[in-house]
């Protein structure tokens, strides 16, 4: 049945079009670079009921941001009217001018934020200088939701580092695959859209080269529609191990590929690598071993915000190790692989400490376990 909207109070009502604006934010996530996907509605009411009558969403690449757009959608309609800001608007002259001033300007008269912006160039200004112009501001509607879509954005603030989503798709003995034994497809058909999904919402995917040896896989997004929103794609491979003729080589002149090769690897075997169109990270510890703290700073640098880490067990259990990882995701599966295949480093019966479940699903024939670590 459709939601009765007739007798809402302000706060129902503002709670549904920030929702909103969150769902719209989300078809920019993964494309706006280091910008966070923000979602902006602006909303008047003439006497007969709220109206959309502009949105934004912070554009490819990051800028435009998402008010701007939206404001430009709704031309005069904008004034006197409520603006629904995912995020605290910004209050500094970057490549643009600053949001909150642009609201201003176009005569808002209420603005509604869920998530504040820790950037220190807005970090509360955004909404003060919203305030001293004499609009009303109403903060922190549904800022846990907006902030859990922006989760990567957050943490890279926070911790200069990319956010790192953990992903595994596992049997119901707590299996992963079969050692050498080529891809095992364990989760169905619902669950591997659901994984698409998380692959285009990502800025890179992130895996072993153990694994890759093993599937060959590709580590695109395949949803019919979304093929170009495949991310980046990084294999830890300090040995070069990576056949030239595998599939994540010869497609890395569509869809970008890393390789961590440590930084004594012979200039030569690099060569047919850079001429397939890889490219290299070269961030190792002393002894030889891919650092992991060191390279989710460097992608953060090079400005990846989420990156997706598909395994294999070892990958897994060595993000884990370093406490690098901000999200588990769990596809459990009616399956058994037995005693010989690869466990899981992680079950929804065997967490590390300190992850909190947030969500929990039914993807067919699939249970599906989110957890998010508490920092
Ligand atoms: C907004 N609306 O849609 C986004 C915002 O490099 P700049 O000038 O684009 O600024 C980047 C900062 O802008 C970013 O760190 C964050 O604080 C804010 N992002 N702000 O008002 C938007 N994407
Ligand atoms: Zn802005």
């Amino acid at each position: 049945p459709l939601q009765d909207v007739s007798t809402e109070t302000q706060e129902e009502r503002d709670r549904r079009f920030m929702a909103a604006a969150i769902r719209y934010s989300r078809r920019h996530l993964g494309l706006t670079g280091t910008n966070p996907a923000v979602g902006t509605l602006i909303v008047r009411d003439d006497g007969n009921g709220p109206v959309i009558v502009g949105r934004g969403v912070t554009a490819i690449g990051g800028r435009p941001h998402a008010e701007t757009q939206a404001l430009e959608e709704a031309g005069e309609k904008a004034r006197g009217a409520t603006a629904y800001v995912t995020l605290e608007p910004c209050a500094h002259h970057g490549r643009t001018p600053p949001c909150a001033e642009a609201l201003i300007r176009a005569g808002i008269a209420r603005v509604v934020g869920a998530a504040g912006d820790p950037d220190d160039r807005v970090a509360g200004r955004g909404y003060a200088m919203l305030r001293e112009a004499g609009i009303e501001v109403v903060s922190g509607v549904l800022a846990e939701e907006a902030a859990d879509l922006m989760s990567g954005y957050l943490i890279r603030s926070a911790n200069k580092r990319a956010q790192v989503i953990l992903k595994l798709a596992l049997s119901s003995d707590g299996m992963i695959g079969r050692q050498g034994r080529g891809q095992v497809q364990i989760s169905g058909e619902i669950s591997s859209r659901q994984v698409h999904m998380m692959r285009a919402e990502a800025d890179a995917i992130l895996i072993g080269v153990g694994t890759a040896l093993n599937d060959d896989p590709a580590l695109t997004c395949r949803l019919p529609g979304l093929e170009s929103r495949s991310p980046a794609r990084i294999v830890l491979d300090r040995h070069l191990r990576l056949p030239l003729n595998s599939t994540l080589v010869s497609s890395a002149r569509k869809v970008p590929l890393y390789l961590t090769a440590a930084s004594d690897c012979p200039l030569d075997r690099k060569a047919a690598y850079v001429e397939a169109g890889v490219q290299f990270l070269a961030i190792e510890t002393a002894d030889g071993e891919v650092a992991l703290p060191e390279l989710v700073e460097d992608l953060a640098a090079k400005g990846f915000t989420s990156v997706l880490v598909e395994g294999g067990a070892h990958t897994a259990a060595a993000f884990l190790e370093e406490d690098l990882v901000d999200r588990i995701c769990l596809f459990v599966a009616p399956k058994t692989l037995g005693e010989d295949a690869v466990a899981a480093p992680v079950t929804p019966d065997n967490l590390p400490d300190g992850f909190r479940l947030v969500r929990r699903e039914r993807f067919g024939e699939d249970d599906y376990f989110e957890f998010v670590k508490e920092r």
